[in-house]
């Protein structure tokens, strides 16, 4: 697997699958999922809501992901993971983590061959941007997958700085 990283906007790749960095009740909010849904557009909810009436209907628990349509966006999937919100007093890294490998296993039953990522919990959740770095980093690496490339997109040129340096020294 090769990891990459670009500047841009997750909602304009041309790969087979986008990772949504959603909340539990798969209906949408704010970040990337707003984006996502915006220009995806309502076939995408329609198949969330399919979701939340047959098996996820207590919603998607963090850490685990589940894949729709990608509506009108240039993917053919959005796979959907929810990460965890920031806190100061509990370690919640290992639900992070857990978001990008569940995130893979779902691509790798999709055969995906190219995923792209945003850097999840890191926006409206909080989490400090140069962990949320180095945990992306490094559990994507460490994953077994058949995913040919793996495409970390940072909204923020200071964010794409940080993770160029760290997966080039990686
Ligand atoms: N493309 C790529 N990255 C983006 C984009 C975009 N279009 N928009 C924002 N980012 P966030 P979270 C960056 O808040 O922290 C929603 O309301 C952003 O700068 O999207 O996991 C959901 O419904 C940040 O670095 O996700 C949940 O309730 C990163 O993507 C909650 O937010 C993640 O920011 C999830 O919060």
């Amino acid at each position: 697997m090769r990891l990459t990283c670009v500047l841009g906007d997750i909602t304009e790749q041309r790969v087979d699958a986008v990772v949504n960095a959603a909340n539990s009740s798969l209906l949408g909010g704010g970040g990337v999922d707003g984006a996502i849904h915006r220009k995806g557009g309502p076939e995408i909810l329609a198949a969330c809501r399919d979701l939340r009436n047959g098996h996820l209907g207590g919603g998607l628990p963090t850490g685990e992901a589940v894949a729709t349509t990608a509506g009108e966006l240039p993917a053919t999937w959005v796979i959907h993971t929810v990460g965890p919100v920031w806190s100061a007093t509990q370690d919640r890294t290992e639900l992070l983590r857990s978001c990008y490998r569940n995130s893979l296993s779902v691509a790798d039953r999709l055969s995906a061959a190219n995923v792209a990522f945003p850097l999840i919990s890191a926006g409206v959740y909080r989490w400090p941007v140069d962990d949320a770095v180095e945990q992306a980093v490094t559990t994507l690496r460490r994953c077994d997958t058949a995913v040919e490339e793996v495409r970390l997109v940072l909204f923020q040129a200071d964010t794409f700085e940080l993770a160029r340096k760290r997966i080039e020294t990686a």
